[in-house]
């Protein structure tokens, strides 16, 4: 039977609090975790990832699970090490004990991002290419999507990993004309991954068909995703504002973008 109650995990980030406002018109019943207070949800459970009682409780008894919560850029590898390295094994620790099924695991486009963007009439980049993240956080979603492997090949517990582009209301950048990915494709995307059959470890790339896609689309589109959104109404604005990619720049030439030259935060 296709889930109905869902536990989303990082609910009070940006992402979360757009599938609050999307994801109950496809029937889920929502609820909601996170370390931080969901606005207007006085239900959600307040719980740190590093709390294995309290996501015991969290995950019992519901069919599936979103997982968005984790440091969601670049910080220092401890700050990474707990929240989405230990705290993302401690979220399947507790969907192992309680039984839940499927996961949608929150991966991101820096578990890849040193990988280099293709030009237009290159093939664009499959979900088996060699993972090479860009930062701690990227490695971080590298090891989640191992994770999730383990936990089906051991286990029978199936994931679906979406390689997250940029979601946000619209693209602010011309690399985002290539990676965004609107949060009605969004809610799309999730759906398709929480009611698809017979997913095992599933990878796919998190992005609306945009014009400038850099990456393949085909095993999103095997769930069941059909995207219905483009970011080339955006473009005309952003290059003039902004000026085309230049090769020659790191941050222009590879996925990860900027993530590959923002100051590095190295473990200290
Ligand atoms: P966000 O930073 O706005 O939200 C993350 C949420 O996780 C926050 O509400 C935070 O309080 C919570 N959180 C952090 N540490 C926690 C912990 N130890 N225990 C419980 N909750 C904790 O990030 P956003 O943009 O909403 O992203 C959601 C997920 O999607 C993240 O895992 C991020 O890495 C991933 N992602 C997002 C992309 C995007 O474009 N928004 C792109 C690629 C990946
Ligand atoms: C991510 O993984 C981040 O969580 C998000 O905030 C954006 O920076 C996105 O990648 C991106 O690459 O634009």
């Amino acid at each position: 039977p296709a889930p109905r109650t869902v536990l989303l995990t990082g609910a009070a980030g940006g992402l979360g609090t757009l599938m609050r406002a999307l994801l109950p018109a496809y029937g889920y019943e929502l609820r909601l975790l996170d370390i931080a207070p969901v606005e207007g949800e006085p239900d959600a459970i307040s719980a740190d990832l590093g709390d294995k009682e309290a996501l015991r409780e969290a995950v019992r008894g519901v069919d599936a699970i979103i997982h968005l919560a984790g440091i969601s850029l670049e910080a220092s590898f401890d700050k990474i090490l707990r929240a989405n390295i230990e705290g993302t094994y401690n979220l399947y620790e507790a969907a192992r004990e309680e039984g839940v099924r499927r996961t949608v695991f929150a991966s991101s486009n820096h578990a890849i991002g040193y990988v280099p963007r293709p030009s237009p009439g290159d093939p664009l980049i499959p979900v088996e290419v060699t993972r090479r993240p860009d930062t701690f956080y990227g490695l971080s979603k590298s090891f989640g999507e191992d994770l999730a492997q383990l936990y089906w090949d051991r286990h029978g517990m199936e994931t679906v990993s979406v390689r997250i582009g940029s979601c946000f209301e619209e693209p602010t950048s011309v690399r985002m004309l290539s990676v965004w990915m609107s949060p009605a494709d969004a809610a799309r995307l999730f759906h398709a991954a929480l009611t698809a059959e017979e997913v095992g470890h599933t990878v796919v790339y998190g992005s609306s068909d945009n014009t400038r896609l850099w990456w393949d689309l085909s095993s999103a589109r095997a769930l069941g995703y059909d995207p219905q959104d483009d970011s080339e109404p955006y473009a005309e604005k952003l290059i003039a504002e902004q000026g085309e990619l230049d090769p020659a720049r790191p941050e222009h030439a590879h996925i990860g973008g900027h993530f590959l030259t923002d100051p590095p935060i190295w473990p200290h």
